[in-house]
Parts: C-alpha cells; structure tokens; sequence
C-alpha cells in the first residue's frame, strides 16, 4: 500500500487531477460569450402582432371629393364663363375657345353661345353660372331619368340577379371600377360575384382578384386565354343558380376601332343572354374623362356594337374636361351611371345631376 501512495503513477495522476480541476474552473469562470445565431436554440417564440390601426384620415364627404375633382374644369372652364361677364361684355369668341378647350361638342357650343348673347347681357357672374347650369341641367335631364337605381343601391326585397357587364378602351378604370362597386354593393349586404372576363393577361385577373379579396366577394377565373365568353357564360350561369344579387363582368380594354375584338364584345353579350334574357341588365361604358372629344367617338362606337344603358365617367378629378359629360349624354341619349374622381373606393358615386352641374359651374 505505502509502495502505491508514494509511486511515480500515484503521483502522476494525483498531479493530473489536479491540473483537471484547475481547468474546469478556469473555463467556468471564464464571461459566457453570447450564442452565435446558429447555436442560438431559444424555444420559438410566438409575439402577438400589436394590432395597431391605420391612421384614420380625416374623413371626407362626397361632396368635398366632387368639389376637389372637378376643380380644374371649374376654374378653367365652366366657372370662368360667369367671371368673364361680370367684367362686362366679354368677347365670345373667348367664351367658345374655353368651350372648345373643353372638349366641348360644336353643336352644343353653339346653342350655348347663343343662350349667353341672348340672355347674358348685364348679368352678374352668378346669374351666368345659373343659366349656365340650368342649360346643361335641360340637356342632360331627360337622360339621366333612365338610371336604375339598384346600380348603386341594393334592395333586398329584390330577389333577382342583376347583371352588369363592365366596357371600355384600355386604362379607361374597368378593373378598379368593379372593384369599387364590388365593395359598396357588398358592404350594402348584397351577395356579389364577379368574373375575370380579360383572360388576356394574367395581371389583370390578379388585378381584380386582389379587390375581390379586399371586398370579400367571390370571383371566377380562368387559366389565360380562355375564351372570355366561356368565362362570362360560367359566372352567368353560376350568379343565377347560386341566387347571387349581383354579377359583374370585367373584360379587356379595346380599342373601340378594332371590330374584330368589338365583335368578340358582343358575342360575349349574346352568350349571358342564353342564361337568362334579361342578362346583362346593364352594360356600361367606362370613359376616361382626360380622353376628352376622342370620348365621344369610343362611346358611339361601344354603343352600336352593345347598346349601352349607361356610362361610368371616371378621372374626372385633374382633366378640365369633366364638362364634355354633357355632350356625351345629349349626342349618345345614355345617362352617366356613376362618376369617378380617384383611385380609392370612396372616390366613385352615383351620378347625381344637380350636385355634378352646380358643382362643375362653382354655385
Ligand atoms: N385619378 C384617377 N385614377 C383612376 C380612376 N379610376 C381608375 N383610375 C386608375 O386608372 C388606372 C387604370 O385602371 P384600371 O382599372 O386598371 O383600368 P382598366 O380599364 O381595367 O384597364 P385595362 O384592363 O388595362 O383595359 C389605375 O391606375 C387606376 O387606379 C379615377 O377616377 N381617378
Ligand atoms: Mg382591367
């Protein structure tokens, strides 16, 4: 035993020891380094989203947005018109380049002219708006009486599908238009669905799927290239035997001079009709207001292949040519459904005569 404790292999691993033990407490005390990511290995951890809400912009009323949109016709064109009686007799020669500027019909640029120099004379700047309003209101009413009402307000008690088939040259706002009306109908209680009849570009289905989603309305869609009027003919078919209250049809802009894609335009009209008779209740054109007197010969020529119940007017807000509305309806006898001035769903309403008139003339 006493030849053990005092051998060199005792004393080698006695000295081992305690070079271990050293060790061990030199490396414990050593500050911890903090964890590579990769070594990191916390349990993962689930943080509630703060649910903080969008700032909330200041509400503005329709009447406000009208007022902001239709600012450049009115100060540079229809508004003018009275300021430039109250300095007396003003040239009318001026009267008609502001008229024409506008976009404005020569036919109705006459007649007016000749209401200013018959009936203007001495008149303060707000007796010219009002005469000016009242000739605009005596064109356009007759027409405007022909707007269904359950294109903008639904009624429950009404228990037929009603289908819209939304037309118009590329860009003019179809997409985002559905998209608009989607939300108000549905937000009114209305079951709406919509269908993705511009098979052309997948963008544009994605385009409308996002304000389906964003509504919370249903859509139809079909692989690109599908013949649009199959997609039509399903969503038809489906709003129907699904009792949907509303059905709206996007399809691909067109220029209004390429027939072969008008007559696509048709057909695509022609086959909701097998579905139902009535279908589509309304076919609408949507025109840029900036397209100006160019309008007037897309919505002539929409309206001999389709036969138009109504036109959607939209960017109206930043063109100083909102007025040409009123040549529109008074050369095409179609009344304007509804009216667009901005991207957001707030920023289209239902054409309202009076508000649009005094507001477009600054009463
Ligand atoms: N300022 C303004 N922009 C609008 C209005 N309506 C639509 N737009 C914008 O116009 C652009 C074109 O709108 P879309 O809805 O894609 O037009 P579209 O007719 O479907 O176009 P295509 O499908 O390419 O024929 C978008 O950037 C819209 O946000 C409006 O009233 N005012
Ligand atoms: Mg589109």
């Amino acid at each position: 035993m006493e030849n053990l404790f005092s051998s060199p292999e005792y004393a080698a691993a006695v000295i081992a020891l305690l070079v271990g033990i050293i060790f061990f407490f030199t490396i414990k005390s050593k500050p911890k380094l903090p964890p590579s990511a990769s070594e990191e290995k916390t349990p993962i951890q689930i943080v509630e989203p703060v649910v903080t809400k969008a700032p909330e912009l200041p509400k503005v009323s329709w009447k406000d947005r009208l007022s902001l949109g239709l600012e450049k016709s009115r100060s540079e064109v229809w508004g003018k018109i009275g300021q430039l009686f109250s300095g007396g007799s003003p040239s009318l020669d001026e009267i008609e380049e502001i008229l024409y500027t506008a976009d404005i019909p020569t036919g109705l640029v006459q007649e007016l002219l000749t209401k200013l120099e018959k009936d203007g004379k001495g008149k303060s700047a707000d007796e010219i708006q009002n005469l000016v309003f009242g000739f605009m209101k005596d064109k356009m009413e007759p027409i405007q009486h022909n707007i269904h009402q359950d294109v903008f307000t639904f009624d429950s008690s009404n228990k037929k599908t009603r289908v819209f088939m939304i037309v118009g040259v590329n860009g003019a706002g179809k997409t985002t238009t559905i998209g608009k009306l989607a939300t108000k109908l549905k937000s009114q209680g209305a079951r709406v669905i919509v269908g993705a009849c511009d098979t052309f570009r997948a963008a544009a289905v994605d385009q409308l799927q996002v304000w389906c989603d964003r509504a919370g309305v249903d859509m139809v869609r079909a692989k690109d290239g599908t013949d649009p009027s199959g997609v039509a003919y399903d969503t038809v078919a489906k709003a129907f035997s699904e009792n949907y209250d509303y059905c709206l049809i996007d399809t691909a802009g067109r220029l209004h001079t390429n027939q072969g894609l008008m007559d696509e335009l048709a057909k695509t009209k022609r086959v909701m009709s097998k579905i139902n008779p009535d279908a589509p209740q309304e076919v609408l054109l949507v025109l840029d207001a900036i397209t100006g007197q160019n309008a007037l010969k897309q919505a002539q020529e929409f309206n001999k292949a389709l036969q138009l119940t109504g036109i959607i007017f939209t960017k109206c807000d930043g063109s100083a040519k909102a007025g040409s509305a009123v040549g529109i309806v008074d050369h095409l006898k179609v009344p304007i459904t509804y009216i667009g001035v901005g991207e957001s769903v707030d920023d289209l309403q239902l054409f309202d005569l009076d508000l649009y008139l005094k507001t477009l003339v600054g009463l």
